[in-house]
């Protein structure tokens, strides 16, 4: 396929930064793709610069794209060889991906990790776990569930502010609150939490949580470098729940490999702009299946209303995916697409 121009744009962000969007033509048409950026980003992901820069970097490789009939491996393998930031290097690698995707017809549709709440660096701070989202095998029954869930908190006065990725955060509430919450609204459902213990305040007792509640799924329970805590822990509860790691692997073959031996997780996220490339990301898809992990495509803190990352999700089969909860543009974004592409 060859690219006949390139626009690289400033676009803003659901928190009203600024990021990039590129735009690629071609012959018969245009593609457009944006990048979304971590509010919790973990300190081993690919390096982003500021969207000017980017743009610079865009700039002033545009003569070596434009014109060559690539392979979405030789376009990422040369983006990588010039040493492209990750926000340089993604929005050409995803909008040229995008193109390539031929209206394609899916019958399997991934379990979604619906955000009920948001703490941590994502909304209040007296509740310290990130996330905690129930697991729904079908859109409409999430779709009826987050409502369920806003009504009790209107029914009982809760106020709530809405959480980076439009989950609910309400004020006074803590960790055992949020839990005890879900269980009394959702007796039967499987919940999933991701406690990014990087920035999470210390104190969570993961044999407690699993001893009280419906855990089905824990993300990030320890740092990106407590390697043993992280493979006593899966061999602890690796039979019991999925333990999932993204801060720790950050979407890179080689921190999968680590991950793999010993082991220290059966379920990984999966987010292309950790790693700056679609073939990367897709070669680390490959791999984590390979080793039997559980692929669980995400979503960022800071989104756009783009949401080529469900086609992605599709794309790569996933297992779950995590797009938020159901109170902002560009979270609806996602699951209007999913439902576009067929999900009921
Ligand atoms: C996470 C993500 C998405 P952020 O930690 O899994 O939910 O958050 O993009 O802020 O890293
Ligand atoms: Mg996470």
């Amino acid at each position: 396929m060859k690219i006949i121009d390139i626009k690289p744009n400033v676009i803003l962000s659901s928190m009203g930064n600024e990021t990039v969007e590129v735009t690629l033509f071609f012959a018969s048409g245009q593609s457009s793709a944006s990048v979304p950026a971590g509010i919790s980003a973990g300190q081993f992901e690919v390096q982003n610069v500021s969207p000017d820069k980017a743009i610079s970097q865009i700039e002033n490789i545009k003569n070596k794209l434009i014109n060559v009939d690539f392979s979405q491996e030789n376009l990422d393998k040369l983006l990588i060889e010039e040493n492209l930031a990750g926000n340089a290097s993604l929005p050409i690698s995803a909008a040229f991906w995008k193109y390539g995707l031929n209206n394609k017809i899916y019958t399997k549709f991934p379990k979604l990790f619906l955000l009920l709440f948001e703490g941590g660096k994502h909304g209040n701070s007296s509740i310290s776990i990130q996330e905690f989202a129930i697991i729904e095998e079908s859109l409409d029954e999430a779709i009826a569930d987050f409502k369920s869930m806003k009504r009790y908190l209107d029914r009982h006065n809760i106020e709530s502010l809405v959480g980076a990725e439009g989950g609910f955060s309400p004020k006074g509430f803590d960790n055992s609150l949020v839990l005890e919450t879900i269980k009394n609204v959702f007796p039967d459902k499987q919940i999933a939490i991701d406690i990014a213990a990087t920035f999470a305040n210390s104190g969570i007792d993961e044999q407690n949580l699993l001893a009280n509640y419906n855990i089905a799924s824990i993300e990030d329970p320890f740092s990106e470098e407590a390697w043993p805590d992280w493979t006593n822990f899966y061999k602890q509860f690796g039979d019991q729940i999925l333990v999932v790691g993204d801060d720790l692997i950050v979407t890179n073959k080689n921190r999968l490999k680590t991950a793999l031996n010993p082991r220290a997780v059966n379920a990984i996220i999966i987010k292309p702009n950790q790693n700056g490339t679609i073939s990367g990301t897709l070669e680390v898809v490959r791999m984590a299946k390979e080793n039997n992990l559980k692929i669980i495509v995400s979503h960022r803190g800071e989104e756009t209303d783009d949401s080529w990352i469900v086609d992605f999700a599709l794309e790569c089969e996933a297992d779950f995916v995590k797009f938020g909860g159901m109170d902002r543009g560009e979270r609806i974004a996602k699951y209007n697409r999913l439902r576009e592409l067929g999900m009921k």
